[in-house]
């Protein structure tokens, strides 16, 4: 945190997201306050606290513009306000349109590579435009020539062009924290065009790998007017330059042993493991239902691991912590219920009056309880279709603090390109390879697994999300300075 607050000196530091790091709501009258809960809100809020600068987000309540003033800023955490959050009003139509429309509809299957999923309801553009318009009146409001501005993700594709086009001096960077595709894939995007005007009005973007870097700069490519420099990694655009760059990010790591370590973990697996017929190995998988994270096809390859491995039942159980997600969209309602009828009939299937094969947990659990299911794992199971990075992978390592167990990874998560050495690998849509490499990674001998489970935790430990935020800080500070340079010579 000190890092970052030290590399901006003067500069201050605007960040946009869809959501915001506090929210206020009203109970009987009383206004309460929710803490960060995300993983990158939690991280970038004591940041933000020892920077100062202002946050721009969607407000999602009629409270948290009761607390506001007319532009919506307020002063946070409430107990000793330290930088203003800034909450951008949409109405219920606008979110849906944007959020749950064009965010998740469009932009979320075409980078995963999934265009059959793509729902580009015209509607949906609209209001993607209008909301990153409000983003971008909010942010230029705040913003001086000598602020940093830093958009996070896809919902903001946009917003970085409104905002130049106003702020022509701004430092402008984005954070896309999905897969980008090829362009093969990304054409299929009946938006490309406004889209890569809009990211290419930033300085610097960052992705989670090289891979990524490489796919938008070929996209940038066939975006007419612009001249890629593949020496420098950068696309030189509309009298502007863009770097592209990989951050890949990373955990709390340091926090996420801590929890592991707590008494309260420990309490939640001894309830759990009293509550639930479990075997004595236990693999665990955590996501949202989300279509890109492979659970069906992981089913498919636990139910032939049983059918191949009769010794194994009874034994071995499967915990899948499935969170509800996006659930008004029908692809994800039609995924929720399809996994929850395979894991019904695969229970049906192997299930005794003492085992049940796979335990499904779809509530919302408290850190504690994931970092008990973590750490008591001997298995984690990280097999998504696509995925921009995976936290999961890296909180499960960084959680394992006993007994070493194995991650099994796949190879189409960004995660692979740090973690794949020492895990074991599998591809989500090759059963028989899937099935093989569970068997191989029960079998490992304590040993093997020990200095696997090490070396992964060199990784996750040395490349957590602070170092994530200093890299791009540093990146800022080399772009500015080799600008001054130029600018003299
Ligand atoms: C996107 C990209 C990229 C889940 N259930 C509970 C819970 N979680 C937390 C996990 C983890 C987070 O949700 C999920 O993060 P992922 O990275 O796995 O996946 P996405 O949500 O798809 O995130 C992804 C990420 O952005 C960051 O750039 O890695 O590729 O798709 O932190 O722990 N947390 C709690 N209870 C739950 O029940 N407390």
């Amino acid at each position: 945190a000190e890092t970052v607050s030290s590399l901006l000196g003067d500069r201050e530091l605007i960040v946009a997201s869809n959501r915001q790091p506090y929210s206020h709501e009203r109970e009987n009258g009383e206004i309460s306050v929710s803490r960060p809960a995300g993983g990158l809100t939690s991280a970038l809020d004591p940041v933000m606290q020892s920077a100062g600068g202002t946050w721009v987000a969607w407000g999602s309540g009629d409270a948290d513009f009761d607390v506001a003033d007319e532009d919506g800023r307020v002063g946070v955490p409430p107990e000793s306000p330290a930088y203003d959050i800034r909450r951008v009003e949409l109405t219920d139509e606008q979110v849906e349109g944007y959020y749950y429309g064009y965010s998740n509809q469009v932009l979320w299957p075409i980078c995963h590579i999934d265009p059959a999923k793509m729902n580009a309801d015209t509607a949906f553009w609209e209001h993607y435009q209008r909301a990153n318009r409000a983003f971008a009146d909010a942010i230029a409001d705040e913003t001086t020539e000598e602020s940093v501005v830093w958009f996070q993700d896809y919902h903001l594709g946009l917003a970085p062009r409104m905002v130049r086009e106003e702020r022509p001096d701004a430092f402008c960077m984005q954070f896309w924290h999905i897969t980008w595709p090829s362009w093969d894939a990304f054409q299929a995007c009946p938006h490309y065009e406004q889209l890569l005007d809009g990211l290419l009005a930033n300085d610097l973007v960052g992705f989670h790998t090289e891979r990524y870097c490489q796919n938008f700069l070929d996209c940038a490519a066939m975006l007419s007017g612009t001249r890629v420099d593949r020496a420098t990694r950068s696309v030189v655009y509309e009298g502007g330059r863009t770097f592209v760059r990989p951050f890949p990010l990373g955990i709390d790591a340091d926090n996420r042993q801590e929890l592991a370590d707590s008494t309260e973990t420990t309490a939640f697996w001894e309830s759990f493991r009293r509550e639930h017929d479990l075997g004595e190995t236990v693999a665990v998988g955590v996501e949202r239902l989300d279509y890109t994270k492979g659970i069906p096809e992981r089913l498919t390859a636990l139910e032939r691991f049983w059918e191949r491995h009769p010794e194994w039942r009874g034994e071995f159980t499967y915990v899948q912590k499935a969170s509800e997600s996006r659930s008004q969209i029908d692809a994800y309602g039609e995924l929720q219920a399809e996994v929850e009828s395979e894991i019904e009939r695969i229970n049906d299937r192997f299930g005794t009056d003492d085992w049940v094969p796979v335990v499904y947990l779809n509530e919302h659990l408290p850190k504690e309880g994931l970092a008990a299911l973590y750490r008591e794992a001997d298995l984690g199971i990280v097999s998504p279709r696509r995925d921009g990075m995976n936290l999961v992978a890296k909180e499960f390592v960084a959680s394992q603090v006993d007994e070493p167990g194995v991650l099994l990874l796949s190879e189409l998560t960004g995660a692979n390109e740090e973690l794949g050495d020492e895990a074991v690998t599998v591809h989500p849509h090759h059963t028989n390879e899937f099935v093989e490499a569970i068997e191989r990674a029960l079998s490992l001998p304590k040993s093997e697994r020990k200095r696997r489970m090490h070396d992964l935790r060199k990784q996750v430990h040395s490349n957590d999300v602070y170092a994530w935020m200093n890299a791009q800080f540093r990146t800022i500070e080399a772009i500015r300075r080799g600008r001054e340079v130029a600018a003299k010579s």
